[in-house]
């Protein structure tokens, strides 16, 4: 059977979790902390989470994990057939982890651990998050789900990422990024009324908690 590894606080681990879940993929779950140690490091080359071990083999990097079960598992499909509206899932794909993930991972430190806001990141990551909410506003359909009628793995990554970037706002910058946009607001409400995704997020909203009351 599939071995998913990671722990349920990474909204990269709870994105491929999803998945498996959405997919119907067997899956069993390994609970691993992201680490530089060498034990790590040995199987995830960038000593992050999530992979999987298939047959003692390692793979690495959510979007390529959704690539893999979709071609494993074709049904239910989450990518589209159609070439240019795949490449289009995959670009709202793209666009929110470089576009939110990314810059909200800036003040982690703050955030999950207690440490100090970084004056540099403070200024630059809103603004960039502003950035990537207009494009959002641009590529995103919301008719219902993001990429227009169907739910693929873009409502997945969109559902976790958004989701961990307004941790990052509310904290940061006091500042409700998915209440103050209606749009997302009402998306990520539906969305998040998902089987698959109900559990995950308060598995990662427990070890948000625990976390930050250390
Ligand atoms: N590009 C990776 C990113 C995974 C990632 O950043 N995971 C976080 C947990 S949410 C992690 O392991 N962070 C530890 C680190 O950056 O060293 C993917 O798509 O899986």
């Amino acid at each position: 059977m599939v071995k998913l590894h990671g722990v349920s606080i990474s909204n990269y681990f709870s994105s491929a979790k999803a998945a498996f879940l959405e997919k119907n993929v067997p899956f069993e779950e390994v609970t691993v902390f992201p680490s530089q140690n060498d034990t790590v490091l040995a199987v995830s080359h960038m000593g992050k989470v999530p992979w999987i071990e298939v047959d003692g083999e390692i793979l690495t990097e959510t979007n390529v994990i959704y690539d893999y079960l979709e071609d494993i598992n074709p049904k239910p499909r989450l990518y589209p057939i159609d070439p240019w509206q795949r490449a289009k899932v995959k670009e709202l794909i793209r666009v929110i982890e470089l576009y939110f993930d990314t810059p909200a991972r800036r003040h982690i430190g703050a955030v999950y651990f207690g440490q100090g806001i970084d004056p540099s990141a403070k200024e630059q990551v809103r603004p960039a998050i502003e950035n990537g909410l207009r494009a959002l506003n641009h590529l995103a359909l919301f008719s219902p789900y993001i990429a227009g009628d169907t739910f693929t793995f873009a409502d997945i990554t969109a559902y976790f990422m958004l989701n961990f970037t307004q941790m990052h706002t509310t904290k940061i910058y006091d500042w409700d990024m998915i209440g103050d946009t209606p749009v997302l607001k009402d998306y990520i409400d539906f969305i998040g009324e998902r089987e698959s995704l109900k559990g995950l997020t308060a598995n990662m909203q427990a070890g948000f908690e625990a976390l930050a009351s250390k």
